[in-house]
């Protein structure tokens, strides 16, 4: 078993080939429904769409080492303080631009200053692949270049209130990777934080997009079902989330 990481010890920690569970296995590729039947792609709003299942193992184990890596710093992972003293129970750190309550900079100055690491290409190309599978339309992804993440951490208590994604300059989708323990995403309006809303679970592997008139719903994560992931993602307990937005900022 890998030594976790300092200071990155409650995101779980990596398993080795023989602690894989095997509880997910099978086919994870866009399409699949290994274990998962009656999981199929689902359009909840205009420019809403939920794929479950979309990452393979693989990817979702690469990712979950970026991100481990992303999370040691030079700007770690940390609880985002806000405004007015609270303090948010997720865990985040950003990658291309940091986002801090309520703006963004390219040195993560509520942190340690420290300038953000870059967005890789690869993970362009991820999320262009994203609009692509997610929109059913092979040139969906084709003027897409996410410029920021922001990469959340959620223990077994960890919530996120309801909240519009609306510090970007840019009204291009905002593209959702989950992975680790399942967790009930909350899917609302564009007006008020409270219903009509609809709820939905986000499996690891699963990929929600938002875009067009969905673009700036009020969302959140009342719920996470501690003990759910499966080890061999690379996180023993816990959920990540990865967003990727277009800034609009230069
Ligand atoms: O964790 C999630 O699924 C949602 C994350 C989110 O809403 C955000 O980062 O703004």
């Amino acid at each position: 078993m890998s030594t976790p990481l300092p200071g990155f010890e409650d995101i779980g920690r990596l398993r080795g080939a023989d602690g894989a569970s095997g509880r997910q296995g099978g086919d994870r590729r866009p399409g699949a429904t290994a274990g998962l039947e009656g999981r199929t792609r689902r359009e909840l709003a205009p420019g809403a769409v939920h794929v479950p299942g979309w990452l393979s193992l693989d990817e979702q184990r690469e990712l979950v080492t970026a991100c481990r890596e992303w999370a040691r710093g030079p700007a770690p992972i940390r609880h985002t303080k806000l405004p007015r003293g609270g303090v948010m129970s997720v865990q985040t750190v950003c990658v291309g631009w940091h986002w801090q309550p309520y703006a963004y900079s390219r040195t993560a100055d509520d942190v340690n200053g420290a300038p953000v690491a870059e967005f890789p290409d690869w993970m362009v190309a991820l999320g262009r692949r994203a609009l692509v599978d997610a929109y059913q339309d092979a040139s969906a992804g084709d003027d897409y270049t996410p410029d920021a993440a922001l990469i959340n951490f959620y223990d077994g208590e960890a919530k996120l209130g309801m909240h519009q994604d609306k510090e970007e300059r840019s009204s291009a989708p905002v593209v959702s990777l989950s992975i680790g323990d399942t967790c009930v995403f909350r899917f609302g309006n564009t007006e008020t934080r409270t219903k009509p809303y609809t709820d939905i679970e986000l499996v690891s592997g699963d990929l929600f997009v938002f875009g067009g008139p969905s673009r700036f719903v009020y969302h959140g994560v009342p719920k996470v079902h501690p003990g759910t992931g499966d080890p061999a993602t690379g996180i023993s307990t816990g959920r990540l989330n990865i967003t990727m937005r277009v800034t609009g900022l230069s």
